[in-house]
């Protein structure tokens, strides 16, 4: 097998394997790497077999101590040892170690294989933009083009993809120090929607809080289009809620009906931080 594409379960893909793969005839290889959850006892990992609905229900029961953790490098390097060229593609460094973790695999594997080439792209953002990101490796793959180029292209096609994302409740990001608390704190208040998006370095921005049923979504829509949004690929990824989800792709839709905008659900990482109804959407910009 000549190209893998790798990503972390943060990516909310890990049941995607099969699809992407019979879209491409078998040319090219693709893989999730799982994060785990942690609530005591208890261990989730972010794979294709876990229940996500029950390990919700499991954390609403549970008040304990709970967190996540990044795949091991031996995960990673399992993963790469599949194939030739493998670009893996990380949530943003600035709040996991997933990254680091696929770096220390890069090194194993070039120790054991010198011949094989490995790109990590720390993606600064998680979610649907990873879904854009990973999508376009593998067209990319498909194309044959060098390693040199994939890099070079990734990088350039990273600048025009986005995320934003609107929270009700950011509990296990501010408890797990994954977003600044005082910043955070307001959110607390009932009904009050966070959004927020992932900003260029790869950290956790708060934009704006709304309250109102639609209105954090009319926010999102209006901010993707003052940043450029004229009409791309849109994913959108939701922990149990899909009618907002389904609000916000007819908003997309009206504006432009040729968008192509696909909904899917969060897993285990992205439904642990975004929680009950948060919603997180990856998009293209115009060309820089
Ligand atoms: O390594 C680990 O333990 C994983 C830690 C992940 C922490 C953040 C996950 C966020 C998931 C919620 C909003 C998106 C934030 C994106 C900012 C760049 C989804």
């Amino acid at each position: 097998m000549k190209w893998a594409v790798v990503v972390d379960s943060s990516s909310d893909m890990a049941c995607m394997k099969q699809e992407i793969e019979e879209a491409a005839n078998g040319n090219v290889l693709f893989e999730s790497v799982a994060l785990k959850l942690e609530a005591g006892e208890v261990e989730f990992t972010d794979d294709e077999t876990l229940d996500v609905d029950e390990m919700i229900s499991y954390l609403k029961s549970y008040s304990g101590k709970s967190g996540s953790a990044s795949p091991s490098p031996q995960e990673w390097y399992d993963a790469f040892e599949q194939a030739d060229n493998v670009i893996a593609i990380t949530i943003t460094s600035e709040l996991s170690g997933s990254y680091r973790s696929a770096c220390a695999a890069k090194d194993m594997i070039q120790e054991d294989y010198p011949d094989k080439n490995i790109f990590v792209l720390d993606s600064k953002s998680t979610g649907p933009e990873m879904v854009l990101l990973a999508r376009k490796a593998v067209s990319f793959a498909l194309e044959d083009i060098s390693f040199d180029e994939m890099q070079q292209k990734m990088l350039k096609y990273q600048k025009r993809t986005h995320l934003i994302f609107a929270l009700e409740n950011m509990d296990n990001l501010i408890k797990n120090g994954r977003v600044n608390k005082l910043e955070a704190g307001v959110a607390a208040l009932l009904g009050i929607k966070i959004l927020a998006r992932a900003s260029v370095q790869g950290t956790l921005e708060i934009m704006k809080k709304a309250r109102g049923k639609t209105k954090v979504y009319d926010k999102m829509l209006e901010e993707m289009l003052d940043y450029g949004y004229i009409g791309g690929h849109v994913v959108i990824s939701h922990c149990n809620n899909e009618a907002m989800a389904g609000y916000l792709r007819l908003k997309i839709l009206e504006k432009y009906p040729d968008s192509q905008v696909d909904i899917i659900r969060t897993r285990g990482l992205c439904s642990f931080y975004a929680e009950e109804k948060g919603v997180l959407v990856g998009y293209e910009r115009i060309e820089a």
